[in-house]
């Protein structure tokens, strides 16, 4: 039995309930109440002790960090062998792109989401810096040339990166100037099993 602790706005959640939903595995989503505290409470805490979301439970293994419960998916439950292939070159490339989206996306587009909905105090003026040299000098010029981040099909460097770019116009962003992010945004969601991101105001 599947089941992930996360939050319906949180993209690190998405990440990991969009992947389940793509490889066709049934699981329960626990909504952990970030606006109570939920994720500081003694309880939680005992289930990740970084008191964050989103954390897998799936039978014995409890798992944090979206990213890590990414490749163990892909490594449990993917028959194609395709979202996180065993070739050391190819599981680098991707791995490069876990990193960005956890570094470089967090740094950029979820701050400016996060300065929105949350009044997160951070300066708003680097975010959008950051975010426009991530956008204009890796991910267009990158997605220009290929349709995915990775090899001809989708890894979970996609999935990975998709969720929080998919909603920067959240953090008051235009994605306008970059034909071939939007261009990829839309092939990530016609991929079948594709589950949304919700809105913020939803
Ligand atoms: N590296 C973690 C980051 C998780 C994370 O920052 N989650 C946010 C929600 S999107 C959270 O729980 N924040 C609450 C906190 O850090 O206090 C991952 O990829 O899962």
């Amino acid at each position: 039995m599947i089941t992930l602790y996360g939050h319906p706005i949180s993209g690190n959640s998405h990440r990991v309930a969009n992947f389940l939903s793509i490889l066709g595995v049934e699981f329960s989503e626990r909504l952990v109440d970030l606006a109570e505290g939920e994720h500081k409470s003694a309880e939680y805490l005992a289930i990740n002790p970084l008191g964050q979301v989103p954390v897998l439970s799936h039978d014995s293994v409890t798992l944090r960090d979206s990213t890590a419960i990414l490749i163990y998916l892909a490594r449990t439950f993917d028959k194609t062998n395709t979202w996180w292939p065993e070739d050391a070159l190819t599981q680098a490339k991707i791995q490069q792109w876990l990193s960005v989206a956890v570094h470089e996306v967090m740094n950029g587009p979820f701050v400016l989401r996060a300065i929105q909905l949350f009044g997160m105090p951070a300066d708003e003026a680097q975010a959008r810096e950051k975010t426009e040299k991530l956008f204009g000098e890796l991910f267009e010029p990158h997605l220009k040339e290929t349709k995915w981040l990775v090899g001809e099909t989708p890894s979970i460097a996609d999935i990975a990166c998709y969720s929080y770019i998919a909603r920067v116009n959240e953090g008051n962003f235009s994605l306008d100037a970059y034909p071939a992010i939007q261009q990829w945004l839309r092939n990530i969601e016609a991929i079948e099993g594709f589950k949304p991101m919700m809105h913020a105001g939803n």
